[in-house]
């Protein structure tokens, strides 16, 4: 028997009614397989544990979450209770640059069902590689002066490294996938960074003559990404500038709410965590309308990322399938509640 530990973090809002599902679906996993095992542990690590201790999570909080296989985070903000800039880099940023997870992974691809009655994979079927470490994602500045006269510095961090390693990353992903890496700049309006950006893009290029490349500005990125999804493959992208892709990527599906993502730790020195591209949606909780496939659809990169992508590959068909079947949430044009596509997701596994 393999048997997988996973920390389980819910967080705040929706995530704490997807986790759940997504957590029952592994279950159904299990028996499946017959040969795997799932071992959940949970923390209540959010906004809500914040009021009470101050803190996102405990002093020994990195240390405990060490020694598990995989981290299964839903979604951290609660801006009534501790505004998001302290939740998200105690929490979610926290677990990010201490465990070194410095891709992060956001699949985005067409649905029979979603768009089009006729959409398939085929219409689009991209990846974003996101540098997860650095970039405009940085504590480095600060304000000066009061009132009227205040200012606030923001420096964004871009070293060779960290470019260099996302750049290989996208690469390595391209050449499997056999297509092309586009790299999003904007280095006709940023002046340090993006060219030194362009400039580490170039040298990979070179590195790897075999890969198709092409570089387009952000603006005009973002509007192809709506416009002809379906011309991109594996685009390379800053922090940022990749998290806003992404749900733009996770729109052009049909909502953010099917939208995966992996941040992956390349070294394996600690756990990688997987957390669907969504945020905690405090206007829907607790109406059972949360939409469950963005978890569960990390679950699938979760599977994979522990080698097991025949498992992987059947929930990501079941999760064709019921979209196929319309047994969907609203946000994506259903009626369904959030326990119910699970459950025809659970039956679909089982067919
Ligand atoms: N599902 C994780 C979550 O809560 N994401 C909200 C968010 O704003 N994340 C920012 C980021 O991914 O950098």
């Amino acid at each position: 028997m393999k048997t997988y530990e996973i920390a389980a973090i819910p967080g705040d809002g929706i995530g704490k009614e997807v986790v759940p599902e997504a957590v029952r679906v592994l279950h159904e996993m299990e028996k499946i397989h017959g040969d795997l095992k799932f071992e959940f542990t949970e923390f209540p690590w959010s906004s809500e544990y914040y009021l009470e201790h101050e803190q996102m999570m405990p002093d020994d909080g990195l240390e405990t979450l060490k020694t598990f296989d995989a981290i299964f985070l839903g979604a951290v903000g609660n801006p009534e209770i501790v505004p998001d800039h302290i939740s998200l880099w105690e929490l979610l940023i926290n677990i990010r640059r201490n465990f070194e997870q410095v891709i992060n992974i956001r699949p985005a691809r067409a649905f029979q069902g979603l768009r089009s009655k006729l959409a398939n994979p085929e219409d689009f079927d991209l990846i974003v590689v996101r540098e997860n470490s650095e970039g405009e994602y940085s504590e480095v500045g600060g304000t000066i002066y009061q009132g009227e006269e205040k200012i606030a510095i923001q420096n964004a961090i871009f070293s060779r490294k960290g470019t260099e390693r996302a750049m290989h990353y996208a690469f390595e992903l391209a050449k499997s996938r056999g297509k092309k890496v586009t790299s999003a700049t904007k280095s006709n309006g940023i002046y340090h960074s993006m060219p030194f950006w362009d400039g580490v893009f170039h040298d990979l290029s070179n590195q790897y003559p075999d890969v198709e490349t092409e570089q387009m500005h952000i603006d005009a990125l973002a509007a192809s990404f709506v416009t002809k999804p379906e011309s991109f493959d594996t685009i390379v992208a800053s922090n940022l500038f990749g998290d806003i892709l992404t749900d733009i990527g996770a729109a052009i599906m049909g909502s953010v709410g099917i939208a995966p993502a992996a941040n992956i730790n390349i070294n394996g020195k600690y756990p990688s965590m997987f957390e669907p591209v969504h945020g905690s949606a405090p206007d829907i909780v607790g109406k059972g309308i949360a939409n469950p496939i963005g978890q569960i659809w990390t679950a699938k990169m979760m599977l994979d990322h522990f080698g097991e992508t025949d498992m992987g590959d059947r929930l990501l068909s079941a999760i064709e399938a019921v979209i196929r079947k319309g047994v969907v949430t609203t946000d994506i044009g259903g009626k369904a509640t959030t326990t119910e596509v699970t459950d025809e997701i659970i039956r679909q596994i089982a067919e």
